[in-house]
């Protein structure tokens, strides 16, 4: 199993921000974080491997934006907000060595933070950086091989994986002020509590749950589910908007 990283660049005290009021971003920190997230990766049997640094490019570390990954095809996004345009270049020349590439054109425009996979089920974010045409070009690629697409209008949060994130092939965690279950009919849910209404962003691998640490009551109702959880802390990132998907793209 491999995950591609890619490196905490300096200049992510510019990124770009949708919900959050810009906080100092303590760049020691953050990379600290991101190393505990990819030693996290590592215990869940991944082989890291980063795809080459973009120091100018300050959104960079949130890899998930650049493409979505399917046992069959990787989908090269085309990220939504502009001065993420050039960070997928490098990534498909990673994701090249893979798999079959296929690239969104424009006027399309969809970042992999909006996208989930659930079985055969792709839902796919309407927001602020994905579009209609978007979601006509992933029918187009995946319908043929399978996959059932379904939109849902985003308006309240980031992505929609800021909301809502697989737990296994049937189930969800879902922040419900954000998202409405159902949406994602036919998957089950489990709630966020109130206090943690970004824990909706947990990610999945191989046989655990990575969770931030910053949700434990989060963490302790996933636990007393039956699943396997493993924090890491993840507070500098969320102040770039960014959750413990959007740091890796996860190829099994
Ligand atoms: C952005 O606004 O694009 C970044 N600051 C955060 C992206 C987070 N990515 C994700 O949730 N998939």
């Amino acid at each position: 199993m491999l995950a591609l990283t890619r490196a905490v660049p300096p200049s992510i005290v510019r990124c770009e921000l949708t919900h959050l009021a810009r906080e100092p971003i303590d760049l020691d920190r953050a990379i600290e974080q991101h190393a505990a997230y990819e030693d996290a990766l590592r215990a869940a049997g991944y082989l890291v491997q980063r795809v080459a640094p973009a120091p100018e490019l300050p959104d960079s570390v949130f890899i998930e934006d650049t493409a979505v990954v399917f046992d069959e095809v990787a989908i090269v996004t085309r990220p939504g907000a502009a001065s993420r345009r050039p960070e997928t270049d490098a990534v498909e020349l990673a994701l090249r060595q893979h798999r079959p590439i296929v690239r969104i054109t424009a006027p399309a425009t969809i970042d992999g933070g909006d996208v989930l996979t659930v079985g055969r089920r792709v839902f796919v974010g309407i927001s602020t950086r994905t579009n209609e045409p978007a979601i006509g070009q992933l029918r187009s690629i995946l319908t043929p091989l399978g996959y059932l697409v379904t939109a849902v209008p985003i308006e309240r949060c980031l992505h929609l994986k800021s909301a809502v994130t697989a737990l296994d092939d049937g189930r969800v965690i879902l922040n419900t002020a954000w998202v409405d279950g159902r949406a994602l009919e036919p998957l089950a849910w489990i709630e966020t509590p109130a206090t943690e209404p970004h824990a909706a962003n947990v990610l999945r691998a191989g046989d655990r749950l990575i969770v931030p640490a910053e949700a434990p009551h989060t963490a302790a109702r996933l636990r007393s589910e039956g699943y396997r959880v493993e924090t890491v802390p993840a507070a500098e990132l969320a102040k770039a908007e960014g959750g413990v998907t959007c740091c890796s793209l996860l190829l099994a």
